[in-house]
């Protein structure tokens, strides 16, 4: 048995590689310098992926941008806008891919799969020619190759490449990119082949769209796809990945292939992998990596449990090799950087460089036998049991609070049509009222106050004061503007998901723990370690003071139980759902303290809500009901009078309208403006009883919409939403957007409302 791994983070412990890209687009850096850069990184990398007794390397994976716009280059499926921005220059071209241009737009970006991450959406359609283009991931074999290293490249299988896909701007949109299938492969075939001419004994395709639910049709496709790369002669050995769920399906359709390898994911799935294993008689001739450490969460491996697994594998096999479940891309790079976590509590964390170790241990313990990791067991049984017995991860009180939990607790005391009543004589707002979703600009002067506070500078007083300034400002603008439920602007927030992790009990801060989210931006999500409290109010103070200085609603603003987590994270020892109603409960009670200091409006967002759903339909309803049932908790504890507002983000809602209704929020605001308020006729056509706010202005550009367009879009809301029930508001936060643009586009906002009351017939 050996040890490998599917890819590792590009971006450098110090995240040079972005600093390299982002000098590079504003000419700071030359091409050769970030060439140079990344070459470094990857040699880095390899050698200690080496050094720490990995076999094979990965290769291929690093990025510039997105491993899936990688793809798109090596098959040439460069879009028809892009392709003189490529003839003139590769790397420039690439870029405008990924970013756009003056002229050009970018290609879509959507999440990858259920993680954080976000890749480029390809775009093809029925003139699409592939053609093959293996430089890049030559070069990178070669560079490993030369380092005297095995190495193994990594490209996305050509199903999960198709089926990842969206018919280009102009094709119709039934067009279904798996039909070019048959188009796809002699290009596969042709970087195979330079890839074992170039030396690569292995190469790993990944297929993880396979662990979705497919259509028969689709797995023939997948069927016909390895049949055909399989009979090859002119390739090296061909290892299918599959990672993220379980194979199910197509689990029996891989084993069957003419491939020489499979990878799975034993996290999660392992039962159900191993069921579909034993039963379609294992994988004989084949060799199976295992993917048995979690390569998406941050927690360090049961090492014991994990070579019971790989012991029950080793029949199922030709040979077993043990690796992460996943890319480890997706958890940041090392927790020995870490100087701030309680020593303690960092023995319970493996980042990428950790789990690297785990893998070498386990692979070791399973080819030697555990005798030979007798040390490496003892301390983590250790570690594992300082977690189990912790009183962070066992606060008596957060259990017996939960445990009290009854149903009535996740209900409004009415319905929404006696709610409204009540919310209407107290906030006495007009018709299509306006509001925005919280955040303004987040300006280099809140920057800057914040490091300066963070270096001392500044103490936490003049920190305040400048927070207060801000404050003031934001209020006095909204007040001139005449919007009609105001918002403080959240000038004390980066990171919202940050922002609540560092005051609640349970919860860990990283302070290098970056991961990447897009391109060259990254987040650090936080840990939810340990049961939930708030030990003090959040937010209060902040809501309270914009409160003081106007006569209006001020609108309180609150991230909700299900993004909490799904920006974090989160705990493996207890099911989500019990996490998701410790975080709602400490939530609730600052919707409870909001409410008290006089706050009568208070949005609680749930951004992710959409993004979290399972891969696959059967696991759905579950976590629809925790989902809608944590956010109900956070939010039920408040008057009739009070009222509640939740925000989306991203226009496609067809599959969770039901989930939305389920929410019983008073009011909610989606992105709609560029899909010219689609998302008004979806909840329309539901039935969606309560308020809405399609919002009338695209906060992603920096365009200002005109007064005629916002009326425009309102009128069309009005279609599908009746007045009643109408609110006026932008797509999303205002955090990205300049000042200038931001002033601009409200001041417009508030005149297509006014404009089109008046067109309202007289009640
Ligand atoms: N917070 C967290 N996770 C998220 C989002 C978030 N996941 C999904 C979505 N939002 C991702 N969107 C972004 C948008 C901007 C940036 C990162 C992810 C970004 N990052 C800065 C960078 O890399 O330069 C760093 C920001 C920082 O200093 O914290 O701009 O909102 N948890
Ligand atoms: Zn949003």
């Amino acid at each position: 048995a050996r040890a490998t791994v599917y890819g590792y983070p590009c971006q450098g412990a110090n995240r040079e590689l972005k600093k390299a890209i982002e000098g590079y687009w504003k000419g700071r850096v030359g091409a050769d310098a970030l060439k140079e850069t990344a070459a470094e990184l990857r040699r880095s990398t390899w050698r200690q992926l080496a050094d720490a007794g990995i076999h094979e390397v990965p290769t291929g994976d690093f990025s510039y941008y997105d491993h899936v716009l990688d793809t798109s280059v090596m098959v040439g499926a460069v879009p028809q806008r892009h392709r003189s921005a490529v003839d003139a220059d590769p790397l420039d071209g690439y870029f405008a891919m990924a970013r756009g241009t003056q002229d050009v737009a970018p290609l879509e970006m959507t999440k990858w799969f259920d993680t954080n991450y976000h890749y480029l959406v390809p775009e093809l359609g029925p003139d699409t020619v592939f053609t093959a283009d293996s430089a890049k991931q030559v070069a990178e074999l070669k560079e490993a190759l030369a380092l005297d290293l095995a190495a193994r490249p990594v490209l996305v299988g050509p199903v999960t490449y198709l089926l990842l896909a969206k018919p280009a701007p102009g094709v119709s949109a039934d067009f279904e990119p798996l039909t070019l299938l048959d188009r796809l492969l002699p290009v596969y075939a042709e970087v195979l082949a330079d890839l074992r001419a170039a030396g690569a004994e292995w190469v790993q395709l990944d297929e993880p769209a396979l662990v979705e639910d497919r259509t028969p049709a689709e797995l023939n496709a997948a069927a016909r796809a390895y049949r055909d790369l399989g009979a090859l002669t002119d390739r090296s050995k061909l290892l299918v990945a599959s990672y993220f769920d379980r194979l199910g399906d197509a689990l029996p359709v891989l084993a069957k292939a003419p491939i020489d390898g499979l990878a799975l994911d034993f996290t999660d799935a392992a039962a159900a992998n191993l069921e579909a294993l034993a039963s379609v008689g294992g994988l004989p001739g084949k060799r199976l990596v295992a993917g048995v450490v979690n390569g998406r969460n941050i927690w360090i491996n049961d090492l014991e449990k994990s070579l019971s697994t790989l012991g029950t594998l080793l029949g199922l096999a030709d040979r077993v090799d043990v690796a992460a479940s996943c890319s480890l891309l997706h958890v940041p790079i090392d927790a020995a950087a870490e100087r701030d976590i309680d020593p303690q509590i960092l023995r319970w964390l493996a980042f990428a460089k950790q789990k690297t170790t785990e893998i070498v241990t386990l692979a070791k313990g399973l080819a030697q036998g555990t005798g030979s990791i007798t040390a490496e067991l003892a301390a983590n049984r250790a570690d594992l049991a300082s977690r189990a017995g912790s009183a962070i991860t066992h606060d008596p009180a957060v259990r017996a609070r939960a445990a009290a939990v009854t149903d009535a607790d996740g209900r409004r005391s009415q319905p929404y049509a006696e709610r409204t009543t009540a919310q209407r004589s107290h906030l006495k707002l007009p018709l299509l009222p306006t509001t925005t979703i919280g955040s303004f600009p987040q300006t280099n002067e809140l920057r800057t106050a914040r490091a300066d506070l963070r270096a001392g500078r500044i103490d936490t007083a003049g920190y305040e004061e400048r927070i207060e300034n801000e404050i003031r400002e934001v209020i006095s603008f909204q007040e001139k503007t005449g919007i009609d439920v105001l918002v403080h602007g959240e000038p004390e927030r980066n990171d919202m998901v940050q922002y609540f992790a560092e005051q609640l009990t349970g919860y860990l801060a990283t302070q290098h723990g970056w991961v990447q989210s897009y391109g060259t931006r990254y987040v650090r999500p936080p840990v939810l370690a340990g049961d939930i409290s708030r030990p003090e109010p959040m937010t209060v103070r902040w809501t309270s003071y914009a409160n003081s200085l106007t006569d209006r609603p001020v609108k309180g603003m609150l991230t909700g139980p299900v993004t909490m987590l799904a920006w974090s994270f989160v705990r493996d020892d207890q099911p989500l759902g019990d996490t998701a109603r410790q975080v709602a409960l400490a939530l609730r009670d600052e919707v409870n303290d909001l409410e008290a200091a006089g706050t009568s409006v208070i949005q609680v967002d749930e951004p992710a809500l959409r993004e979290t759903l399972p891969l696959r339909a059967a696991d759905r309803p579950a976590y629809l009901d925790w989902a809608t049932e944590s956010f109900r908790l956070t939010t039920s504890g408040v008057r009739d009078a009070t009222q509640i507002h939740t925000h989306m983000c991203y226009a496609e809602f067809g599959d969770i309208v039901q989930a939305i209704d389920d929410l019983d929020a008073d009011v909610i605001s989606l992105e709609a403006a560029r899909s010219h308020m689609q998302v008004a006729r979806e909840l329309a056509e539901h039935g969606y009883p309560r308020e809405a706010g399609p919002g009338v202005y695209d906060i992603h550009s920096p365009r200002v919409p005109s007064t005629d367009e916002a009326s425009a879009l309102l009128r069309k809301g009005l279609e599908a939403i009746p007045a009643e029930r109408l609110w006026v508001n932008p797509d999303c936060g205002l955090k990205t957007r300049g000042w200038p643009e931001t002033r601009a586009s409200l001041e417009n906002l508030v005149a297509a409302a006014r404009a089109v009351r008046g067109e309202l017939p007289a009640s």
